[in-house]
């Protein structure tokens, strides 16, 4: 059980960038489950799609992984001891748990889980590529150069599941489902004060794109088919095959 989420619950003087620090890697679970709409489903899922798409004797690149919830879904629905799966991210403080909980279960597919940025990674061989909730929070100019170079590392038939906080294409709808969003966070149990100041660290921080934006830059990589496979609010997953 991972400890509650109460970061932002006294006032701040001043609110900082958020950054993800050993205080957040303490309650992380906690926190995404109560601020991302869908987050279990998309994990479930997560897995469910691993089992239609990874290829025997390949790798599977989980990006931007955190504690490795999604790598642990894929272990558990896949297996499959010919292939690797790398659970990546530049957080120290996130490897380390990672790797503690990774090695509390035994299962025949070999883990690697590796601090780094994600931009310097070299990928190769791979069938099945997870960037859940990690893309927002690369500088928008890098986003493209991504994509190009998982594209390349990708087999035949391979693919990424991308999750995304969205922004709405019109302005007054954005307004609207932020709202919603805002009180499914209220309904979770964080007062306005709480969710204000996590907005104001993550200003910045977190920068959402359009569905379209996305759509455009797996045309550019040369995905040849591409959807969303789900949505809860602004809140999306979507899936590219090459
Ligand atoms: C999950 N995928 O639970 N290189 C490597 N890691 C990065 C980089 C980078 N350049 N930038 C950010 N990160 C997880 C949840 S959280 C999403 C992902 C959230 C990492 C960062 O350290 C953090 O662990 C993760 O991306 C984003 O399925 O907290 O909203």
């Amino acid at each position: 059980m991972s400890k509650k989420d109460n970061i932002y619950a006294s006032q701040l003087e001043q609110v900082g960038s958020f950054n993800f620090d050993q205080k957040v890697v303490e309650v992380f679970p906690d926190m995404i489950k109560r601020s991302v709409p869908g987050y279990t489903a998309i994990i479930d899922g997560i897995g469910q799609l691993a089992k239609k798409y990874v290829q025997p004797n390949t790798v599977i690149y989980d990006l931007g992984c955190s504690l490795g919830a999604a790598t642990l879904s894929i272990r558990e629905a896949v297996n499959d001891e010919s292939c690797t799966i790398k659970a990546l991210d530049n957080s120290s403080a996130m490897i380390e748990r990672c790797r503690l909980i990774q090695s509390g279960y035994n299962f025949s597919m070999p883990v690697e889980v590796v601090e780094a940025d994600i931009n310097d990674v070299e990928f190769k061989n791979a069938s099945f590529v997870v960037l859940n909730f990690t893309l927002q929070f690369l500088p928008r100019e890098q986003r493209q150069t991504l994509l190009d170079k998982l594209y390349q590392g990708l087999n035949k038939g391979g693919v990424l599941v991308l999750s995304e906080k969205l922004t709405m294409g019109s302005t007054g709808l954005d307004a609207n489902i932020i709202d919603i969003h805002h009180d499914f966070k209220k309904d979770n149990g964080y007062s306005d004060m709480e969710i204000a100041q996590k907005r104001a660290a993550l200003e910045n921080v977190l920068i959402p794109d359009t569905r379209e934006q996305h759509y455009q830059r797996f045309e550019n990589a040369g995905f040849s088919q591409y959807d969303t496979w789900f949505q809860h609010y602004n809140f999306a997953s979507f899936i590219a095959v090459k």
